[in-house]
């Protein structure tokens, strides 16, 4: 039993010196200390032994535990030792590198154009409102004086959801919804996202995005209108920027124009901007249709109004003299980041 003990002590020890990590140290643990251990076994088999021997062999079984046990503590805080050193040499840093640069991102051309535009707005006097982007008939169309049949309402031209259900070509329906609110006077700018079932070209896409504006109040008059727009055409592209309107026709305002500013590149002697005219074309207009008044329950005898729309992209690709839209949808950031 002596030599056994002896044998089991010294194979152990020696095993435990040559092991170099620590899944090994665990399974001579386990085949020795374990609950089927070898030295688990002979303390089974003491009854077998005779009992004025007993005293002796359980301490010789417990000095080769100790002995085992001592050598595996030493020997994993050893192995553990030599792990943390060969960690810490993988990943010491070398503080003379240069840095990683955190990359942030900025605002978009679209972003920035629409808050400059907001900004001058803001200052005189109207208020930001939005609305749903999915919208009834009524309110993109027949509210607005496009009835049955008008071929804006063409399938080519607008995507329905069913009938009375579409996404919306324009923002104005979120002004006759505050029309139809009734609450006097209003004086409103809705930007946001509009729909057309338009192919991608240089200055199309099937979605885009408008800035409209609505007054209503007593006593609105086309002056208001043009005072209005000349007033922000020399906020927004500087100080000497001069307008003309052209008639025009648009089914929601009588009577309608288009706004020409001079070519804030040129100053009006014509370049590439202004294609050689010395104008350049912002934004449409005119005063609400007093049909459309009436169908929003505003008495046109005592209320007018004037509305325009502008197109942000438009004036985003005019502000930054980009010439194709599909540029500021195309997300690539060599592009964006001259915009920073
Ligand atoms: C109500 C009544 C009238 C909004 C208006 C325009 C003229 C216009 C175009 C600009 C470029 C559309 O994006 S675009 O193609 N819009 O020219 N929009 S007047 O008139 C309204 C709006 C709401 C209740």
């Amino acid at each position: 039993m002596k030599e056994m003990l002896q044998r089991i002590k010294d194979e152990t020890l020696s095993k435990i010196s040559d092991s170099d990590n620590l899944d090994k140290l665990n399974e001579i643990k386990v085949s020795i200390l374990g609950k089927k251990g070898e030295l688990t076994q002979v303390l089974k088999g003491m009854k077998d032994v005779a009992p004025e021997d007993r005293p002796k062999v359980g301490q010789l079984v417990n000095e080769a535990r100790a002995a085992i046990e001592e050598k595996l503590e030493l020997k994993i805080k050893e192995v553990n030792r030599k792990i943390l050193s060969e960690k810490m040499k993988r990943e010491s840093i070398d503080v003379t590198l240069p840095g990683v640069r955190k990359m942030t991102g900025h605002r978009h051309p679209n972003q920035t154009a629409l808050e400059d535009l907001e900004r001058v707005f803001i200052g005189m006097g109207y208020e930001i409102v939005e609305g749903p982007e999915i919208e009834y008939d009524k309110y993109n169309f027949e509210l607005l004086n496009i009835p049955a049949n008008h071929p804006a309402k063409d399938e080519q031209d607008t995507f329905y959801i069913n009938k009375e259900i579409l996404l919306r070509t324009q923002t104005s329906p979120v002004q006759a919804r505050i029309m139809e609110q009734g609450k006097l006077p209003i004086k409103i700018l809705s930007p946001g996202r509009v729909f057309r079932s338009d192919e991608v070209d240089a200055t199309h896409s099937p979605s885009f995005h408008q800035v409209e504006g609505l007054v209503v109040d007593k006593g609105i008059t086309m002056a208001d209108l043009k005072g209005t727009l000349d007033q922000f055409a020399k906020s927004f592209f500087g100080e000497n920027t001069k307008t003309k309107l052209r008639p025009h026709h648009f089914p929601f305002t009588e009577p309608s124009a288009e706004v020409d500013i001079t070519c804030f590149k040129c100053g009006g002697k014509g370049c590439r901007v202004c294609k050689g005219s010395g104008w350049i074309e912002i934004l449409g207009c005119g005063m609400v249709h007093p049909h459309v008044l009436e169908m929003c329950g505003i008495d046109p005898n005592e209320y007018s109004g004037f509305a325009f729309g502008i197109g942000l992209e438009r004036v985003t690709l005019l502000k930054y003299e980009i010439d194709d839209m599909r540029l500021l949808y195309e997300n690539d950031k060599r592009f964006l980041d001259q915009f920073q």
